[in-house]
Parts: C-alpha cells; structure tokens; sequence
C-alpha cells in the first residue's frame, strides 16, 4: 500500500469579499442660489479648496450639474442632505442629490 501525502493548502481560503458600491453626489444648477454660496457649501461640507469649489460650482453652473465626490451610500447620503440643508437654512433652492457608480 502506497503512503498518501497530506497537503495542506498553500494559502488560507478566505470567503469572497466585494467592495461596497460606491454613489456619486451630483450638485444640480439653479437660478437662484448665489455662487459664493455654493463654492462655500462645497469648501465646508466636502473640504473643498477654493479653486475646485469654485471650478465644480461653475461645470454645474454652465452644464446643469457636476459630480462633487464619491463616497460609500451613508457618507454619499449624509453629505447630500447637509449640503441641501445648507441652502435651505438660507432660503436658496440648491439641491445636492446621490447616484450609485455603474
Ligand atoms: N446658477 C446660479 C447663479 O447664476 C449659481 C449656481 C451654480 C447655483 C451652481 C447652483 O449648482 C449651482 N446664481
């Protein structure tokens, strides 16, 4: 009778796991919110530097809306809502709103 070697597997398996989705926010243009305002949105709740602020204000402003960031849902979610809060604690009509990834 032959003696059977054991082989223990070279690497661990480990379950497959899959990143979590990710969701664009997307600033949407109006006609209303002043600009200074939502470059300073995008500075305090994205920690934006002045330069990109005012370049994704002003991609939204001339094409209708731009992509800001890309977080997980929650995150995605939660920056949309404090960002819309924003402006409507002022009376302006900005709206942030979310989009998951292809
Ligand atoms: N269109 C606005 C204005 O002319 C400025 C603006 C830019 C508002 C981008 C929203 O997402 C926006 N005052």
């Amino acid at each position: 009778m032959s003696e059977q070697k054991v082989l223990e597997p070279k690497t661990k398996p480990r379950p497959k796991v899959e990143r979590p989705r990710m969701h664009k926010v997307i600033l949407l243009n109006d006609d209303f919110t002043p600009r200074e305002f939502v470059v300073l949105v995008l500075k305090q709740v994205f920690g934006m530097r002045p330069e990109r602020a005012y370049g994704v204000m002003l991609t939204a402003h001339q094409k209708g809306c731009c992509v800001v960031a890309v977080y997980t849902r929650d995150v995605a979610e939660t920056k949309a809502t404090e960002a819309t809060d924003a402006g409507r604690q002022h009376g302006y009509p900005l709206m942030f709103t979310t989009e998951p990834e292809e």
